[in-house]
């Protein structure tokens, strides 16, 4: 008797094991304030996950830079604190310093899936942050240089600007002094006194008020911004074929939708206007000098991924 229900237990928990893999929750966070313009795609992401995922696979997002500091997301997800991140390159050189090269990339992900690119950068997640990068979600979004106080040409001697590793040595190159922070403390910052202005891409410097204390935008602007969503190798390792289908889906729908940043950018620069930011424009030359500095930048830190990086992703 005993035998027979102890048999009949076990053939029941091995047909429910089979026919309906418990679901998992992956633990998600982003290292961009929540609901302002780089989460949001994630946020996307995250809600198609949570319906398409029902019974099967679920993201419990943690939050952004009041649960972690962004720049130590990369480090979290590296050590599996978290198991996938909303988060740019330049916010985990500390992990892996070639990330920072996806902004200087010239063709769109999906070339770079085929051509070599995507897949060279994949073996450095592997290797240096045990990660996989899911999608890159902001693309087609340039950065530029806002200022407090006008300038006259492509010149920033005496100058203290807000960077990231994104704009270090363009703008050092042009005499800068640089200090870097976190965007969350870019608004005091600014109120001040203590940086003349800041680097950020063309979109969401309304997000957190910085117009207010803004006077110039620098055009023409300079790179792509890339914001993408990585997983852990580890948790991701142990997802069933379908739970990575959900994932895997998601972050195929969120990345084609980076095409459509350029109808943010245009959304920002007449707010922008509309704001009274005045423009300050450069010529071409400004843009090339980026470049060089990026480039150098980036064979500086990684002499020996960075030329391979190069021939992959520049035009
Ligand atoms: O300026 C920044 O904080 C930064 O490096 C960045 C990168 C991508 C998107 C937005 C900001």
């Amino acid at each position: 008797m005993h035998n027979r229900v102890a048999a009949a237990l076990a053939v029941c928990l091995l047909s429910t094991g089979v026919a309906a893999a418990q679901e998992v929750t992956l633990k998600g966070i982003t290292s961009f304030a929540e609901k302002t313009f780089y989460s949001r795609g994630f946020e996307r992401f995250i809600d198609k996950v949570n319906a398409d995922g029902k019974g099967v696979i679920q993201i419990n997002y943690i939050g952004g830079p009041k649960a972690m500091p962004p720049f130590e997301v990369g480090n979290a997800l590296k050590g599996g604190v978290v198991d996938i991140a909303n988060v740019t390159g330049a916010f985990y050189t500390n992990v892996m310093p070639e990330a920072d090269a996806w902004k200087l990339t010239e063709r769109p992900m999906a070339e770079l899936r085929r051509n070599g690119g995507y897949d060279y950068m994949a073996r450095l997640y592997d290797q240096k942050m045990g990660a996989i990068l899911l999608a890159r979600h902001i693309d087609n979004n340039p950065f530029h240089l806002y200022l407090t106080k006008p300038i006259g040409g492509p010149d920033l001697t005496g100058l203290k600007l807000r960077i990231t590793p994104v704009y270090r040595d363009f703008f050092q190159a042009l005499g800068a002094t640089v200090v870097q922070t976190a965007p969350g403390e870019v608004y005091t910052a600014l109120e001040r006194g203590v940086v003349d202005g800041y680097g950020w891409p063309i979109t969401g410097i309304f997000d957190l008020g910085w117009h207010e204390k803004t006077k110039y935008r620098v055009d023409p602007g300079f790179y792509s911004a890339e914001v993408s969503i990585l997983v852990n190798k580890a948790a991701w390792a142990k997802l069933s074929d379908a739970q990575k289908k959900v994932i895997s889906d998601a972050a195929a729908w969120i990345e084609a939708q980076a095409a459509d940043v350029s109808k943010e950018n245009e959304a920002d620069v007449a707010r922008q206007k509309a704001a009274g930011i005045q423009i300050i424009a450069l010529s071409d030359e400004f843009r090339k000098k980026a470049y060089e500095a990026g480039w150098a930048g980036v064979v500086r830190q990684s002499p020996e991924h960075g030329p391979k990086l190069k021939a992959l992703f520049a035009k």
